[in-house]
């Protein structure tokens, strides 16, 4: 009598498990290439929130208020938490975080195209959380019911972060918007440069997506690239005419057919030149966040000794 199930028969039983809404938890078993695409997405969503706090910290010295300075800073710092729940979400499938790090240092993972565009103005600031963070939030909605529990859970605290970086970008358009004239110029430029690089977050078409069947159907993504994009892009055009500014498609169109909006579309020669290295400032992020680990490397000694110190006591202890 066979004891043992093989490779066919976990497989079906892990799937039914999916189909049946249970959550994977680390100790359970998966297909190695679940595994394998859930921490390339977690690494990679991990590395986003980290380099993305680059762009936004241009300003820290330059916000125009002391208000608007330590809300910045917060917002930052969240940044940075939700980088650090998700490479502990990703070290709960078995690759150790220096190991993800060097592959974002090696670029051989990769993080949201998005932050590799320049922050020019205050406006930007002001575009990069109502856009980018409000682009993530409507993923990251979706992810709250991602299939790995680990993930899951990370996302429902990650959201209501986002949600206040996502006003706290639009109360800065409120007040540009509401401004005077220069202001009001200010902040539809900076949506101009900053709505389509946040309509790439998504990724590419789902007729282009490599990972998407797979994904979907392990629900680690819940829906795809496109329809989370027509999401994003719904919710915008009423956004865009509270402030009264102008919407940077010129082909934006109500289809009552389809109850959502028409759009015109994206530079995908844009976006891959991007996310193959040659975006504005791909090299100037890399270069500040090798500088930054390597000035880092006294604390990791230093923790690592003080762990170290403290096994020896436990064991003298002992
Ligand atoms: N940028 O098969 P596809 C934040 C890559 S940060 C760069 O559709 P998938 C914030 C993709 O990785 C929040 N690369 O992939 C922080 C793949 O390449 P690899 C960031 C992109 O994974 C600070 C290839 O293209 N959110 O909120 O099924 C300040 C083919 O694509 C991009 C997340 O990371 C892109 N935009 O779908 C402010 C959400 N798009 O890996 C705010 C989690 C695609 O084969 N991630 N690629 O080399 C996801 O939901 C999915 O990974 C994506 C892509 C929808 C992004």
């Amino acid at each position: 009598m066979k004891t043992t199930l093989d490779e066919q028969e976990l497989e079906q039983i892990f799937q039914q498990r999916i189909d049946n809404e249970q959550k994977i938890e680390p100790k359970d078993w998966m297909p190695e290439a679940y595994r394998k695409n859930l921490l390339r997405q977690i690494s990679q969503h991990a590395h986003s929130e980290v380099i993305g706090m680059q762009p936004e910290r241009n300003f820290l010295t330059r916000a125009p208020s002391l208000r608007r300075k330590a809300v910045l800073l917060s917002k930052i710092q969240d940044e940075g938490g939700h980088g650090l729940y998700l490479y502990s979400a990703a070290e709960t499938l078995g690759t150790p975080r220096s190991e993800l790090i060097e592959a974002l240092q090696s670029g051989a993972a990769k993080y949201a195209s998005i932050f590799n565009y320049p922050t020019q103005t205050w406006g930007d600031v002001g575009a990069i959380g109502w856009l980018v963070d409000g682009a993530a939030i409507v993923n990251q909605v979706s992810l709250q019911r991602t299939s790995y529990g680990p993930y899951a859970r990370g996302m429902i605290r990650i959201c209501k972060e986002e949600s206040f970086h996502q006003r706290q970008g639009y109360e800065i358009m409120i007040a540009l918007a509401q401004g005077s004239e220069a202001q009001k110029q200010m902040a539809q430029d900076s949506l101009n440069r900053f709505y389509w690089p946040s309509l790439m977050m998504f990724g590419p078409h789902d007729s282009e997506s490599a990972h998407s069947a797979r994904s979907m159907k392990w629900k680690i993504k819940r829906e795809t690239n496109d329809d989370l994009r027509q999401k994003f892009i719904d919710q915008t055009v009423p956004q865009i005419m509270f402030l009264g500014l102008e919407h940077p498609d010129k082909e934006i169109r109500w289809n009552e057919q389809r109850q959502h909006y028409d759009h015109g579309e994206i530079d995908w020669d844009e976006f891959n030149a991007v996310i193959n290295g040659n975006g504005h400032c791909n090299r100037q992020r890399m270069e500040h966040h090798l500088r930054a680990h390597e000035e880092g490397t006294w604390v990791r000694d230093a923790m690592t000794a003080y762990k170290e110190k403290q096994r020896k006591r436990e064991v003298q202890v002992a």
